[in-house]
């Protein structure tokens, strides 16, 4: 690259911000840097970036990443520098062994939301095929999981938001539940701020007062893990006022009956005693929500990450549909989804139930398209395996050696004390990551890979919109892709075909393994995305014609085979894990503008280390001064499974119940040492947002 502008998008979160990168020619003839330069055209954030995209070429330096392979050497038990051939050998040779001796099974592959759609499609064939092993899941399990089976349950089909955010300022009136996208998506704030202006109600539902919530016309602050009580308890006023859609419940749903007599036993005084929510306050999110001549509800981490985060959802979309806010222009609900590319990252295969297109490993007809497309007997592919957690859990017990990519579960899977051991007790790891992850540094083998402006690959945005992310820079030598690495490993393992290291070679094969599936990419090209700005699935290969994409879904029909939505009847229950004597305070967690994630990528940025240099523990003055706590002191969060250090940060942006602490540290500040790995019975998603704690001076004996 030298002069040029090419235009891709940010490594990070799912906005997938357009940007452009310039090559820069260094002056002491390091070779070309590139600087990220605006670029308007794209819609979605329309040049705006925050803190991390601006700063992402950083992560680019050599400074900061892998640039050869390591393997643990058996003389000093420390990593070393070694050949891409012995660290490939190696990898090879010990899966292959612990197949041979424990079986198939035995191995585990762990994936990731942020791949891209090539990556996690190859992996998943990858498990398949090469080591016919079922035990294949990724950390989207852990971001947005409970919200896709919600929405396959009541839609028939999982797409985060089933319209583009340029809807959202025209809409009359937005429920933003548990979403801090102040904090985790900056440039889409203007979506709320533009709503606003047009005359549109904002409601934020999140137990601390974020600057998102800032933003709101009404602010609902509940207990953690009661989203579910007050769902009802809004759909129970919404009964009692009068204010359903009987037109549209009775033409384009099923299930009301029950749905409402749950509902019904969730009368408001009894969600305020369980929420903390006020029933005058209820009435009025109902006023708005119905008043509004369309309106949308949105959810993100704060209800979903729980052990009822599904029915959680299940709840929000019954609110919609019995409003008649499903389904119609600028109405519907819709989640927002994580990381950069936690859409397509869940719908080609590296999930332990699927196939690619978002089809089902234990659909007969699903097995046999892809079985075709693989060149493979559909009798070979294995059936569905264990969900994240489950999968982390067992390593070291049945599962032996996992091959990791693109996570960094050390410091981001809940109870991680418990799941450091599990990886440290595993015959055999091997990590591919861009840096020394806290998670690589345990591996036996740690392969250097390229990343986003390395290469290019598609990412498929929030809205469902595919995107094309494009090479802009070489890669430092002694760096290889995933691709390749997954090629190379196929090859050693007696599979010379079918693992291309062309990211445009592996689309054209996705888009006719998605052919026909709910996700369907097979009128994608790589073409059309440079093209067009993006284009959204489901877009189904038309001959002779462009299928335009589909922007907007469910306006005629939902995705059921008889294409009417399901009312989920969901009844609240308890977290987990709630206050008692010995542990009396909630905590929950979540995020921070400067830092993403395990933060091993933006640790790495000074400018952002600079901005959240570490953990803390928020808190109320009035839990501050029970406890005798002053500002910045330092403070010990201990639940059943551990404890966590940080200094006490003192605001009255919080419930006097409960205490929050971003999640993007190791060590001592490492809050996963605390949470509670409780998994959704649906979703197996764990409960990241409410656990029983009590708080101790981190010097001191316990205080509350
Ligand atoms: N800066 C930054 N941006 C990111 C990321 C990052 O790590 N850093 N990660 C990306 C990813 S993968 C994701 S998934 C998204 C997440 O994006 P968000 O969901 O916006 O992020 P969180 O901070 O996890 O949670 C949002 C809010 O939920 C609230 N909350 C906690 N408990 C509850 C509860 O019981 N009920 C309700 N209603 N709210 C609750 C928290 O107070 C918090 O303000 O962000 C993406 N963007
Ligand atoms: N307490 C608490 N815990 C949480 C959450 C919470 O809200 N609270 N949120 C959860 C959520 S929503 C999520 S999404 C998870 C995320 O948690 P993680 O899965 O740990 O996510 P990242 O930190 O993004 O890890 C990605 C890793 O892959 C590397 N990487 C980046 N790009 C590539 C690539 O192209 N190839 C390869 N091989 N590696 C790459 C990065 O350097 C990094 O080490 O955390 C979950 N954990
Ligand atoms: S909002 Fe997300 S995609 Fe946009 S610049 Fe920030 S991290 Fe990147
Ligand atoms: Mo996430």
């Amino acid at each position: 690259m030298r002069d040029e502008t090419i235009p891709t998008h940010c490594p990070y979160c799912a906005l997938q911000c357009g940007m452009n990168l310039r090559g820069v020619r260094q002056p002491d003839a390091a070779g070309t840097a590139v600087e990220v330069v605006e670029r308007p055209d794209f819609p979605v954030n329309r040049g705006a970036l925050c803190g991390k995209g601006r700063t992402s070429p950083s992560l680019l330096s050599s400074r900061v990443r892998l640039t050869e392979p390591l393997i643990r050497s058996h003389a000093t038990g420390r990593l070393e520098p070694a050949t891409w051939e012995e660290a490939l050998r190696t990898i090879a040779d010990r899966l292959r062994r612990t197949r041979e001796v424990h079986g198939a099974d035995a191995v585990g592959v762990f994936g990731g939301g942020g791949l891209t759609n090539e990556k996690a499609y190859t992996l998943g064939k990858f498990a398949r095929v090469v080591l016919g092993t079922s035990q294949i899941d990724y950390n989207g399990r852990f971001c947005m999981s409970s919200a896709a089976a919600a929405h396959g349950k009541a839609f028939g089909l999982d797409r985060g938001l089933p319209f583009p955010l340029e809807d959202i300022p025209r809409t009359g009136c937005v429920i933003l539940v548990g979403s801090n996208l102040a904090e985790t998506m900056p440039p889409a704030l203007r979506y709320l701020t533009e709503l606003k202006e047009n005359g549109g109600k904002l409601i934020v539902v999140d137990p601390r007062r974020t600057k998102t919530a800032e933003q709101a016309d009404l602010h609902l602050a509940p207990r953690p893990g009661t989203d579910l009580a007050l769902a009802l308890g809004l759909l129970h006023e919404v009964v009692a006022q009068g204010r359903t859609d009987e037109e549209f419940i009775a033409s384009r749903t099923t299930g009301w009956a029950d749905a409402r007599a749950a509902a019904m036993a969730h009368w408001p005084e009894l969600v305020e005693r369980i929420t903390g929510v006020g029933v005058p306050e209820l009435r009025e999110a109902v006023r708005l929500f119905c008043d509004a001549p369309s309106a949308m509800v949105l959810t993100a981490r704060g209800p979903e990450q729980q052990s009822k985060g599904t029915d959680t959802v299940s709840a929000w979309i019954n609110l919609c549909l019995a409003t008649g806010r499903a389904g119609r222009p600028l109405s519907g609900y819709g989640c927002l989804t994580g990381q950069g590319n936690g859409q397509g990252g869940r719908e080609h295969g590296q999930k332990a139930d699927q196939l690619p297109g978002y089809r089902k490993l234990d659909d007969p007809a699903a097995r046999a398209h892809v079985a075709e497309v693989w060149g493979v007997d559909p009798e070979s592919l294995p059936g569905p395996g264990r969900s994240a957690y489950e999968l982390l859990d067992a390593l070291g017990g049945d599962v032996k050696s996992l091959l990791l990519m693109g996570s960094n579960p050390v410091v981001s899977a809940p109870r991680a004390a418990h799941i450091e051991g599990r990886l440290r007790s595993l015959d055999f790891l091997a990590v591919a990551d861009v840096v020394l992850s806290e998670t690589a540094a345990l591996a036996d083998v740690v392969l250097p890979v390229t990343q986003w402006a390395e290469e290019s690959g598609t990412t498929t945005n929030l809205e469902g919109r595919v995107l094309l992310r494009r090479k802009a820079v070489d890669a430092p030598d002694g760096v290889r892709s995933d691709l390749e690495v997954l090629g190379a490993l196929a090859g050693l393992l007696g599979h010379e075909k079918g693992f291309p290291a062309d990211p445009e070679e592996v689309f054209e094969e996705l888009r006719r393994a998605s052919a026909g599936g709910l996700a369907d990419y097979s009128g994608i090209t790589y073409r059309r995305i440079a093209e067009e700005d993006g284009v959204f699935w489901p877009c189904p290969e038309k001959e002779g014609d462009r299928h335009p994409g589909t922007p907007r879904l469910f306006l005629d029909r939902f995705a059921t085979p008889d294409g009417l939505a399901r009312f989920v009847p969901v009844n609240h229950r308890p977290a987990a894990e709630e206050p008692d004597a010995e542990y009396p305070v909630l905590l929950t967690t979540g995020r921070v503008v400067a830092q993403y994630q395990s933060g091993a990528q933006t640790r790495r940025v000074d400018e952002l280390n600079a901005a959240a240099p570490g953990p803390f523990v928020e808190l109320h003055p009035q839990m501050a001064e029970r406890l005798g706590v002053r500002e910045g002191e330092p403070l010990a969060v201990v639940s059943r499974r551990g404890r966590a250090t940080g200094p006490a940060r003192i605001t009255t942006g919080i419930r006097p119940d409960t205490v929050f602490m971003p999640f993007h540290w190791p060590g001592e500040g490492r809050v996963n040492t605390v949470t509670n790995p409780a998994l959704d019975p649906t979703s197996r998603m764990p409960e990241f947002k409410v656990c029983a704690v009590r708080l101790e001076p981190a010097d001191r004996g316990a205080v509350a």
